[in-house]
């Protein structure tokens, strides 16, 4: 395990490290307060250190305060000081600084041993509760069969996405995903390899789309897809792109090769007005909606100009239905 040893007198800093070394310790050392607090507060700096109280600029006390106001949640440093105080009044001092035991000098091994074995057992604990913590944040936010952003966490992020929008009028498409006769799949294979199914569409849509899009599932076999910064002739065709990757992927499940389809319905929000994100998810409901109408395995684009009251300028780079696009393909612009 790491540890650091913060100290300003060179002979002091070499016999502890020595010692710690002979413990087995991997010993980061520092020469003064300021350095110390510097690599105490790197993200894969030492989680144990032994602090000089005294030392020039920075002294323990300092480095104690600085690395507990500044450190995440997530990597809480154990901080041991050295001092050769013994009044009761310097160690509440030390202790109020945030350390979290102090050693008179001079030290005796086995003492400096065994409060280090403390410090490394405080440290193992609340790894494990970062870890636990961690574990059911994840969970509250993702979808235990595809590990998707779920519902309500996908909902989230669209809001905070149309927020941005709101601000820096770009703008942001929505796309609902359904998978097209998914409950054959059930019937003819199982409600297992339907689960398979699932898992490999979430997959497949994870890789289809940029690192800061998001992918959420919305419902049983439905995904909701945030695109930001994307629109237009862009938007159809990433929604192209995405139908057709699903539909040539061979979804293997056991012994069987398993092919499906998906239809899309895709709307975009331009950050013109204030409007609900539920008035877009309706629309690529809708949009949805007529995709299957018309045949499946395809992509329908909501029209844009019913965004709230607000006419968008933006509206006229949607490319028409006449020009752009074959309604026979799989893309077509939804008309009212
Ligand atoms: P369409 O093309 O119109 O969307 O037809 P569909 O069969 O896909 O749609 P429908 O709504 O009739 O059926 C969806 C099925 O998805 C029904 C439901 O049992 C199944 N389903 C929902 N959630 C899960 C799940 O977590 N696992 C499995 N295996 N099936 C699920
Ligand atoms: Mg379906
Ligand atoms: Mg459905």
């Amino acid at each position: 395990m790491k540890i650091l040893i913060a100290d300003d007198d060179p002979v002091s800093r070499f016999l502890m490290q020595r010692t710690l070394q002979k413990f087995d310790y991997e010993v980061v050392v520092a020469e003064d307060g300021g350095k110390a607090a510097e690599i105490l507060l790197n993200s894969d700096g030492p989680r144990l250190a032994l602090i000089d109280w005294m030392m020039p600029e920075l002294d323990g006390l300092g480095v104690c305060r600085k690395v507990r106001q500044h450190q995440d949640d997530t990597s809480y440093v154990y901080i041991i000081l050295l001092t050769s105080r013994q009044d009761s009044s310097d160690i509440v001092a030390g202790l109020e600084a945030g350390a979290d035991d102090y050693i008179t000098k001079p030290c005796q091994p086995a003492e400096l041993k065994a409060r280090l074995h403390t410090g490394q057992r405080i440290l193992s604990l609340e790894r494990r509760l970062v870890e636990a913590r961690e574990e059911m944040r994840f969970k509250a936010t993702h979808d235990a069969l595809t590990t998707l952003w779920n519902r309500a966490a996908i909902l989230s992020l669209v809001q905070g996405e149309f927020r941005r929008s709101l601000r820096s009028r770009n703008p942001t498409s929505l796309l609902l995903c359904d998978i097209d006769h998914f409950k054959r799949i059930n019937d003819n294979h199982g409600h297992l390899t339907g689960d398979a199914v699932l898992q490999a569409v979430a997959k497949v849509l994870i890789s289809s789309v940029r690192a800061y899009d998001a992918v959420g599932r919305y419902g049983g076999e439905e995904f909701l897809i945030l695109l930001s910064d994307c629109e237009g002739a862009g938007l159809a065709a990433r929604c192209e792109h995405i139908r057709a990757t699903i539909a040539s992927t061979l979804i293997q499940v056991g012994a069987e090769s398993l092919s499906i389809t998906i239809s899309i319905g895709a709307v975009t929000y331009e950050g013109f007005s204030d409007t609900a994100p539920e008035h877009f998810i309706a629309q690529a409901d809708e949009a949805l909606y007529r995709a299957k109408a018309e045949g499946r395995n395809r992509t329908v684009l909501a029209c844009p100009s019913s965004e709230g009251e607000v006419e968008s300028p933006h509206s006229t780079l949607w490319p028409s239905q006449s020009h752009a696009y074959d309604h026979s393909a799989p893309i077509s612009i939804q008309t009212s």
